[in-house]
């Protein structure tokens, strides 16, 4: 009769630990963004030479929703710059609130489309940022890999560890840099942020 009892403990006991472990175990955060609905909590920025045959001015560049070109739902972001310089990286940056003093793993993906395959030439890289400030200029970021590398949508990836410091929020972004004179054009869509 006591073996009956101490095993029904046991047991109980076995699944207690097991749902308490269920509840404690690190769940990742995840957000996503297909820029269906205007930038979402995304906003652009860029850190581009002067034009020299547009004194006082930098290279064009611009950050737009567009609904000719997804890859989920009808809008993606299109990032165009003036390559021409043989300079210039533009990304879309957004903060995400996390736990001061943790230490936390951030996995950011993303869609970019080419509009055509070239693996002779690096015409622009593409880049990503996680961090605990606001990124600002070209070397705050990582390179990821070559653009066109693919005719259409390829799947970037870039993960990162982070101690969040005094602070409340890190910083994420993605974008491209130029490699090649010439003007640029490419697609991103559905970027996910998974922090654990
Ligand atoms: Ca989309
Ligand atoms: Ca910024």
């Amino acid at each position: 009769m006591k073996l009956k009892i101490y095993g029904i403990i046991g047991i109980g006991l076995v699944i207690t630990l097991i749902i308490i472990g269920f509840y404690l175990y690190p769940k990742p955060f995840i957000i996503d963004e297909s820029f269906e609905n205007g930038f979402g909590e995304w906003s652009k920025d860029a850190h581009v030479p002067l034009d020299p045959n547009n004194p006082g001015h930098e290279v064009f560049w611009n950050i737009s929703r567009t609904d000719s070109l997804a890859h989920s739902g009808s809008y993606s972001l299109n990032f165009s710059i003036d390559g021409m310089q043989d300079d210039g990286t533009i990304w879309v940056e957004r903060k995400v609130l996390v736990k001061s003093y943790s230490n936390i793993k951030v996995r950011v993906s993303f869609h970019l489309y080419s509009s055509s395959e070239n693996q002779a030439i690096t015409i622009a890289r593409v880049v990503a940022f996680v961090g605990n400030s606001n990124p600002e200029v070209e070397d705050d970021f990582q390179i990821l890999g070559p653009t066109n590398q693919v005719l259409g949508w390829r799947e970037y990836t870039y993960e990162a560890n982070l101690n969040t410091c005094s602070s409340d929020e890190i910083w994420v972004a993605v974008g491209i840099t130029v490699s090649w004179e010439t003007y640029l054009s490419y697609n991103i869509d559905d970027i996910r942020i998974e922090i654990t």
